[in-house]
């Protein structure tokens, strides 16, 4: 397979949502308002990632496109909690792409801790040979949720997939900690809100 010919597709998809999802932010910015999101980062799953999820889920090299729902990934980083739901209401309502569907790991987390907002896509993308429709994974999920994932991950890298059990208990009561960060600083949200204006009011 031509890896770069099959892929191009998908590196479309994340620059534009890149784009857009940070055209979100801006706006919120001139406008003085709390953004909902902090920062977003994109990629295209590496090609040995791909390998390694369609053997071990057992999908054909040829079904990817339909089977494989996050060889374009965008992630979405909020301040709070409450934040995450006003980014999926913005995202349900666009007009430029549609959900498939929606994984609320934040209500049912998963057996490892993680917590996190999986939006599922179809985003039409024009190539050289047409519109293609392209499935693509937002997740969105809090500083707090992301500081605990990408440590996870790297965990999981390095023990490739075996995290010893004592490491993952810790990591299910740093989930749990984690989480309780989010709970108090939700509770603060107005104050510190308000600190950030004011911080933002003298700065420009
Ligand atoms: P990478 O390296 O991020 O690309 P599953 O079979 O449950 O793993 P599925 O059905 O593809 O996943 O969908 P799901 O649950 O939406 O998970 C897709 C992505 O969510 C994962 O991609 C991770 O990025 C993230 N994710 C899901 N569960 C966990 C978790 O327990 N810990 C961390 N750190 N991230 C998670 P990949 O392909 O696993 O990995």
């Amino acid at each position: 397979m031509n890896w770069q010919v099959k892929l191009a597709p998908y590196s479309q998809v994340v620059a534009e949502l890149k784009v857009k999802l940070r055209g979100m932010r801006a706006q919120f910015e001139y406008e003085s308002s709390h953004s909902p999101i902090e920062f977003v980062t994109g990629r295209v799953k590496p090609v040995d990632s791909i390998i390694r999820k369609a053997e071990k889920k057992k999908i054909p090299l040829d079904q990817i496109d339909e089977q494989m729902q996050d060889i374009a990934g965008l992630r979405v980083v909020c301040q709070f909690v409450d934040d995450i739901y006003t980014v999926v209401d913005m995202i349900r309502s666009r007009e430029d792409l549609s959900i498939i569907e929606e994984k609320d790991y934040i209500t049912n987390k998963k057996e490892s801790g993680y917590r996190s907002y999986h939006m599922i896509i179809n985003y039409p993308v024009e190539t050289i040979h047409g519109m293609k429709k392209v499935i693509a994974e937002i997740q969105i999920r809090t500083l707090a949720m992301n500081f605990w994932a990408t440590n996870e991950h790297s965990l999981n890298y390095k023990y490739e997939g075996a995290i010893p059990s004592e490491i993952q208990t810790r990591l299910k009561k740093a989930a749990e900690a984690a989480f309780k960060l989010d709970e108090e600083m939700s509770k603060i949200k107005n104050e510190v809100q308000e600190a950030q204006r004011y911080f933002h009011h003298k700065t420009t």
